[in-house]
């Protein structure tokens, strides 16, 4: 049997860089692509002008905001960009209501039209196939956002894409404060190259896994390793909104690493594990390790 060990590590990183996250900030939807469509109400602007506010939605890790125009109902205000926790609006006032975003991209909380009252983003459960969401990867939207007065509204109709996925970076570490306060309630514990739980993945790669900078037991790591004749199974912790490449090397500090399934990048699974299988026909002494692609960055 061919002798076989694996690496898991995350080994793209982009640093995170200060955007603001103001009400009046630059929309980071794409140029061409800022439509939705409501069946009664037509094509819906998210990235329409608005004197005191912006040039329509921006999209950040943790919240959008911005406003929304249609011809028929008016404006549809997403949020303020200024949640009092710093990371997501509570929507249990009016000082504090919109639309939340969660690690994976999906969208939740609360919008609000002046001519129609709430928008609701947070009708479905994480696994519904028509919530609201986007794609941490192309930008595109996904899904539906619940009217009660205007029905469906459809962020899914081909036209709705951004561009980069913006954050606040105020103590300046490479990492979104708003993740940092999430994860541990200050922003302090955590930098892009710090490791707060210890076990071998920066606060940053923990960032990009979507994995827990907290808990050592939360990390990208190869969970099994099945070898076979001319090849190998491999196992690894996957989040279902994240994209992985397995690479391979006859050395085992990877000189060079060389992709084992080149081509288009391997989706995580629904659950929290994804299996891939490799082969190896000249039955070489291989390692290989499971990187997670970047998601968009600011
Ligand atoms: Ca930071
Ligand atoms: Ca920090
Ligand atoms: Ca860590
Ligand atoms: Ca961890």
């Amino acid at each position: 049997m061919n002798r076989k060990t694996r690496v898991a590590t995350t080994p793209f990183i982009l640093p995170f860089l200060l955007l603001a996250a103001a009400a009046s900030a630059q929309s980071n939807l794409d140029l061409t692509d800022h439509w939705g469509w409501g069946g009664n109400l037509g094509w819906l602007d998210f990235r329409a002008g608005r004197p005191d506010a912006g040039d329509g939605v921006l999209v950040c890790d943790t919240f959008l905001s911005g406003y929304v125009w249609s011809p028929n109902l008016g404006w549809i205000h997403l949020g303020n960009g200024l949640p009092a926790d710093a990371i997501h609006y509570r929507n249990d006032t009016h000082a504090d209501y919109g639309v939340n975003v969660d690690a994976d991209g999906n969208l939740s909380g609360l919008a609000w039209a002046a001519n129609a009252g709430w928008i609701n983003f947070g009708w479905a459960p994480a696994a519904d196939p028509n919530r609201p969401r986007f794609n941490l990867y192309n930008g595109r939207f996904l899904g539906f956002a619940w009217s009660p007065n205007c029905g469906w509204i459809n962020l899914g109709a081909g036209r709705l894409l951004t561009r980069s996925i913006a954050g606040q970076d105020r103590d300046r570490d490479g990492l979104s404060d708003a993740w940092e306060l999430a994860q541990a309630g200050n922003l302090t514990l955590l930098a892009a190259s710090g490791d707060a739980d210890g076990d071998g993945l920066s606060d940053q790669e923990e960032f990009l896994a979507g994995t827990d900078p907290r808990d050592a037991t939360s990390a990208l790591r190869i969970t099994a390793f099945a070898p076979a004749a001319t090849g190998a199974t491999i196992t690894w912790t996957s989040r279902p909104s994240r994209q992985y490449q397995i690479y391979e090397s006859t050395a085992a500090a990877g000189n060079p690493w060389s992709l084992s399934l080149p081509g288009q990048p391997l989706p995580g699974s629904p659950g929290a594990v994804t299996q891939a299988s490799v082969t190896n026909t000249a039955r070489q002494v291989m390692f290989y390790r499971v990187a997670v692609l970047p998601i968009l960055a600011p």
